[in-house]
């Protein structure tokens, strides 16, 4: 390093996430670089900084949605409900960042505008959105998959007098004790806050495009002993969890479903719709439910014969029963159908009756009805996986820049590279791995620092993939999703939920223990894919 050109830093990482807050820790405690993170947010957590939305939670497990990096930290960290809550995750969050000494290396309130790479002096020069700038060599974005708010243009959206509010930007002020309540969209999110707000509104409105597949989640409180024997266990469970496909925490089955019998196929839905948990009844009962048709089809019904014995309504279960492939991101709940039998829930279909336009006073659908209302909750996703990135001026060599680069889809190499950019490093970028996230974070984040020092060791300059690389690597991660059924529903996965936005693929679903083999080969391949300039060739 002692030839390394004079910068404020040796490195930047943008976003105060699961991610962001883990590379700080890795390039600063480990690598001994100067580094420090910006996040725009007034607080650290990312996700569960901005998501505080009644009912927002994990539903990932709460025993593998943490960190497994530190052993001591995996003791001393409690939970008494099978999944965290927001506050829960974002306390633990808030209690890794106190306990590494990092906060004093994150500077917040502050949004990253511009990231532009100097090909003289091989140093990138950061740009915040009041101006300040900072040269470093290395760059790391740790932007947020889920991240960027989509809120859809609808007539008349500025109109409306009460609060209008994005589930991903909930104001800390909002009380929705009393008042009628609309909410527009039923993904993930809209299905959590819908099971919460029915308790606290005095009315509830669900403007539903589409209808979903949610099977029960199975919250509850856990026992101490439960948590102690978990403890325990953890080697084995992080093992299981880092040779697996989705790292949920459960063995994924490898029985296909038509080759059982129907009765021996129910008593396996059953019995997983018991234990709850979305991921665990989509990829633990059967094998190929997300990849061949007919297991689709025999889970697909399975749940619709649920919401017919659950909602007591005829049109309102008719209303609320999909009819396309299982095949988005699995949801679970604890009571979501159960929900609609409450004489304060309304669902309005707008698939069948769209809403014509939002005004003062609430919704108008198209059967001329208006619902009145005094709060409206945007449950409607994110740009997924490139829509921070999008926003920004990140330009590399040659002035290249991300739009110019990814006009026909975001691409990576490996999720964690593009080429053009050097020392540009991203956590979950696109074609990375599609799991509970928070193991492929540390499985980036830990790579990202081998990486870097590599480069720092063999006294390089810069490190970047090769367009050839990123270019396998994005066919890889094609064909792979095209066996599988994701590509076939229309959800934030492929694009599909962003209008206008080019269906892509956006991950690499052949799972984490495939990805892992992945990058080891990578590693031990002496960085396959990767190119190493040195300072005076790059100067010249
Ligand atoms: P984030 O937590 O999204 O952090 C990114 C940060 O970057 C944000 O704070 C943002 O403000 C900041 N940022 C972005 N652009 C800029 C910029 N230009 N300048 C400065 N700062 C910037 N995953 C699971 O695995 N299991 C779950 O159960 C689960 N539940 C979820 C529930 C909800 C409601 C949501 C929204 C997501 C959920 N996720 C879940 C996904 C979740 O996003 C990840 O698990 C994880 O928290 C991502 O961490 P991250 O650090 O990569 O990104
Ligand atoms: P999702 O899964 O993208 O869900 C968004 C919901 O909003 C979904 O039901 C959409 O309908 C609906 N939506 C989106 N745009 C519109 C418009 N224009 N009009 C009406 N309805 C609309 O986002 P989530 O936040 O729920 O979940 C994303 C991830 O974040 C999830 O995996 C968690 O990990 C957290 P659709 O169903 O597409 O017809």
């Amino acid at each position: 390093m002692s030839d390394a050109p004079s910068t404020d830093l040796d490195a930047v990482v943008i976003g105060a996430g699961f991610g962001g807050i883990y590379m700080l820790h890795q390039l600063r405690d480990e690598l001994g670089l100067r580094v420090r993170a910006f996040d725009s947010a007034g607080g650290v957590g990312g996700t569960w900084f901005w998501n505080r939305y009644p009912g927002a939670m994990s539903d990932t497990e709460s025993f593998v949605y943490r960190y497994s990096f530190d052993r001591e930290l995996l003791e001393e960290w409690d939970w008494n409900t099978r999944y965290l809550d927001q506050p829960d995750i974002l306390a633990y969050l808030e209690a890794v960042v106190e306990r590494y000494d990092l906060a004093k290396d994150i500077q917040l309130n502050t949004m990253v505008d511009a990231a532009v790479f100097d090909e003289g002096s091989n140093t990138w020069t950061v740009t915040t959105g009041t101006g300040e700038t900072f040269r470093a060599r290395y760059v790391v974005s740790a932007l947020g998959l889920l991240s960027k708010t989509n809120m859809p243009d609808i007539r008349g959206r500025d109109s409306f007098r009460g609060p209008l509010v994005h589930t991903g930007a909930w104001p800390t002020d909002l009380s929705l004790e009393g008042k009628r309540v609309g909410v527009i969209g039923t993904g993930s999110t809209g299905t959590q806050f819908i099971c919460a707000a029915a308790k606290l509104a005095d009315h509830l409105t669900v403007f539903q495009r589409s209808a979903q597949y949610s099977v029960p989640s199975g919250n509850g409180p856990v026992t101490d002993d439960y948590v102690t024997d978990v403890k325990r266990d953890y080697d084995r469970i992080w093992d299981q969890v880092r040779n697996s496909v989705v790292a949920f925490g459960f063995q994924e089955s490898d029985v296909p479903a038509m080759s059982v019998s129907e009765e021996e196929r129910q008593r396996v839905f059953q019995e997983n719709w018991d234990k709850g948990n979305g991921f665990r009844f989509m990829f633990g009962t059967f094998s190929d439910i997300a990849v061949d048709p007919a297991a689709n089809e025999a889970a697909a019904s399975f749940i619709r014969s649920k919401i017919a014995e659950t909602v007591k309504d005829p049109e309102t279960a008719r209303k609320l029963t999909p009819t396309d492939l299982y095949a988005k991101r699995p949801l679970c709940n604890r009571d979501y159908y159960e929900i609609y039998n409450r004489e304060n829930v309304t669902l309005v279909s707008i698939k069948e009756n769209p809403i014509v336009e939002i005004t003062p006073e609430g919704v108008l659908t198209e059967d001329g009805t208006e619902h009145d209302l005094d709060v409206l909750v945007f449950a409607t996703g994110f740009d997924a996986v490139d829509g921070n990135y999008m926003r920004m001026d990140i330009r590399g060599r040659g002035d290249t820049s991300i739009q110019q680069h990814w006009k026909d889809g975001p691409t990576s190499y490996l999720g964690i590279t593009t080429s053009s950019f050097p020392n540009f490093f991203m956590i979950l970028g696109p074609n990375g791995p599609f799991t509970n996230l928070p193991p492929s974070i540390e499985t980036q984040v830990e790579w990202i620092a081998g990486l870097i020092r590599h480069a720092e060791e063999e006294g390089k300059a810069t490190i970047e993939p090769t367009r050839a690389a990123e270019d396998g690597w994005t066919e890889t991660c094609q064909t792979i999703a095209d066996s599988t059924l994701f590509p076939k529903a229309e959800s934030w996965i492929f694009g599909a939920n962003i209008p206008g936005k080019k269906n892509t693929v956006m991950f690499f679903m052949a799972g984490l223990s495939a990805y892992r083999s992945k990058l080891a080969e990578v590693a031990d391949g002496g960085y396959q894919g990767f190119e190493l300039r040195d300072r005076t060739s790059a100067m010249a």
